[in-house]
């Protein structure tokens, strides 16, 4: 659908249910990540892209302290709240995204007096693309605008992460919020996490004859559940072990003497190894792109894909049949993307093996007994914008 049409569509679903014309549309993508999975809470690089697949937002202000908010993808209505009345980790439900984003921007003392929201999304829930983070960016950006308050792109980043970790209560980074807000049409972002500064990378795939395919697992995962803390609190204790303010701190060069130095802290010792060398693999994939050697980024993908399964300990048997399979069938790369524990992996291939790797994967899956995955490709698209 196009954007115009989607746009349309939801201008009269808003009508619809609140009586009036919105005062605008607005749209934000969910993501995926090329490379550099749970080093974005070590202050470390990440390399993500944005997908078409979009959370769509009408949204009127209102003046009267309250929030009304409608999903179109939920069942259940109307959900009318009271601003003063927005209290973190209050809300268990769908409606603590949007909320959350309007209790962290009044938190930080921006001047919002109530909204009308409709809400529509394709980007896969549970599925490791950021559904969450494309819903609090595309409210971000709509009252950014609609009340002027003239925050740039990276300050709403922050503040929906705010929300997320505050007032949702899940401990995430800032990779999904800031690859919704910044990333741009036929770019990978190369975000370092520690200041925000960012670089635009070319990644035109079809150009040079390759695809990246994007398998949904169909294992629904959650950060608000204990594992991602768990490995959040863990190298958090190796940072302090160490005496570096994050794992960024410690140099790829100086890892072995780092590990060395954690005696038989094995769990800790693992989560460092593995942030240190995703790390150093970020910088690799952006040195290769930069050098326009893109196919050689394949195995550092896969390099990636097997640290998380064996040092960091967030894959999972599907995830990883995912991998197993494409790069056994010709598979230029694979790794799992996101959070992990379910969720979605990328598999990078020539065009002419996508046909041949779509069946592989799916034999496979259906060999082993799990619920058929869905795959499609994922070309790098637009970042959060205003539509009307
Ligand atoms: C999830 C989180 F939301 C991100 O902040 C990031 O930590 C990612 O998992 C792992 O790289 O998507």
């Amino acid at each position: 659908m196009g954007a115009a049409v989607a746009a349309q569509e939801v201008r009269e679903a808003f009508a619809g249910l609140y009586g009036a014309e919105p005062d605008g549309v607005w749209a934000a993508p969910g993501r995926v990540n090329l490379i550099g999975e749970h080093t974005d809470y070590n202050d470390g690089f990440v390399m993500p892209f944005a997908l078409p697949h979009q959370a769509l937002a009408a949204v009127s202000r209102r003046a009267d302290g309250r929030l009304r908010l409608h999903s179109s993808d939920i069942e259940g209505g109307v959900a009318e709240l009271r601003l003063d009345d927005l209290v973190p980790e209050s809300d268990e439900s769908w409606t603590a995204y949007p909320a959350g984003v309007v209790w962290a921007l009044r938190e930080a003392g921006h001047p919002v007096t109530g909204a009308d929201i409709h809400l529509t999304s394709t980007v896969p829930t549970g599925a490791g693309l950021s559904s969450s983070a494309a819903i609090e960016v595309v409210v971000a950006l709509a009252l950014n605008d609609l009340y002027e308050l003239g925050l740039q792109r990276w300050q709403l980043a922050r503040l929906c992460q705010r929300a997320e970790n505050v007032y949702v209560g899940a401990p995430t980074g800032i990779m999904d919020q800031t690859a919704s807000a910044c990333c741009e049409e036929g770019h990978a972002l190369f975000l370092d996490t520690r200041d925000l500064s960012q670089k635009q990378i070319p990644l035109d795939l079809a150009a040079e004859g390759m695809r990246l395919l994007v398998v949904d697992t169909q294992v629904k995962h959650s950060h608000s559940t204990g594992e991602y803390g768990k490995r959040r609190e863990g190298c958090e204790k190796g940072a302090a072990l160490l005496g570096v303010d994050a794992l960024r701190d410690v140099p790829f060069a100086g890892l072995d003497a780092a590990l060395a130095r954690l005696g038989d802290e094995e769990e800790v010792r693992r989560l460092v190894r593995h942030v240190v060398t995703e790390d150093a693999r970020v910088e690799r994939v952006v040195a290769l792109l930069e050098a326009g050697d893109t196919r050689a980024i394949g195995p550092v993908l896969t390099e990636g894909h097997a640290s998380l399964r064996d040092d960091f300990r967030v894959s999972c048997p599907e995830l990883d049949l995912v991998v197993d399979t494409a790069v056994a069938h010709g598979a230029l790369g694979a790794r799992m993307t996101g959070g992990g524990f379910g969720g979605s992996a990328i598999v990078l291939t020539d065009i002419t093996e996508v046909d041949t790797l779509t069946k592989a994967i799916g034999e496979a899956f259906a060999a082993a007994g799990h619920t058929a995955p869905r795959v499609f490709e994922a070309v790098p698209s637009p970042g959060a914008r205003r539509l009307v």
